[in-house]
């Protein structure tokens, strides 16, 4: 290896049963996640999500450069207007507009058994939408010039880590991808250089919250894994 700079680093070892035990205990408390589509407007401490957002930007990712940015939407002015611009673009996609949908039928075929469509009032009732952007350009020091590595890759992972946090403190969420989201750059003030990802959602399922029966059926190891 090159000369760098290190300090040292250790894992307190389990031993395999107690390792086996909360590999265990998490995917089972992962297992209970679900998407959420029906959120309440009950408050979420701010807390909850600072916390979340700092365990999300803990994620591994190129070079070290941490090339995301996470705009969190509290106001309901801002709430009102990304609402309206993403059922404006879902409105096109579902060919709820009058025109053709732009969802090939096969992709609208796949949609059924969520049974979604472009009504997306979550956007403005649950308390938080984390509006994740990836920065293509910047590095550590955001300079707005270094080029960025595997952007895709280390927001996605930083989602899941921010998603899987969020959960872990009881709270709903839902990954929206409006498309495109070019929209919300402007709605939530950042730069040219930076691609809007997603929104998550996040707060308590209303009281009447239901899931698809689809949502459930999960990939089992034998299927999504093999061994060599
Ligand atoms: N963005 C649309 C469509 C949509 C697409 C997929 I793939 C989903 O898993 C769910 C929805 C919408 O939010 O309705």
């Amino acid at each position: 290896m090159r000369d760098h700079e290190t300090v040292p680093y250790s894992l307190d070892a389990l031993p395999d049963d107690e390792a086996i035990a909360r590999a265990r205990a998490m995917r089972d408390r992962l297992r209970q996640r679900r998407t959420c589509r029906y959120f309440s407007d009950a408050p979420v401490p701010r807390e909850v999500i600072e916390a979340a957002i700092e365990a999300a930007g803990t994620a591994p990712n190129g070079a070290n450069h941490q090339p995301w940015h996470f705009a969190v939407v509290e106001s309901s002015a801002t709430k009102r207007a990304i609402r309206e611009a993403a059922e404006a673009e879902e409105r096109r996609f579902y060919g709820e507009d009058g025109d053709n949908p732009k969802a090939s039928d096969e992709w609208l075929g796949a949609l059924r058994e969520l049974g979604t469509d472009a009504d997306k009032p979550f956007l403005e009732t649950a308390p938080y939408l984390i509006v994740v952007f990836a920065q293509r350009k910047g590095g550590i020091e955001e300079d707005g010039q270094t080029q960025n590595y595997y952007v895709t890759e280390s927001v996605g992972i930083a989602c899941g880590m921010l998603i899987a946090t969020l959960h872990e403190a009881g709270l709903a969420t839902l990954t929206h991808t409006p498309s495109p989201m070019g929209f919300l750059r402007e709605a939530c003030q950042r730069p040219e250089s930076e691609k809007p990802l997603m929104i998550v959602v996040v707060g308590r399922p209303s009281e009447d919250a239901t899931v698809p029966v689809h949502a459930l059926k999960k990939k089992p190891l034998g299927q999504i894994s093999s061994w060599l």
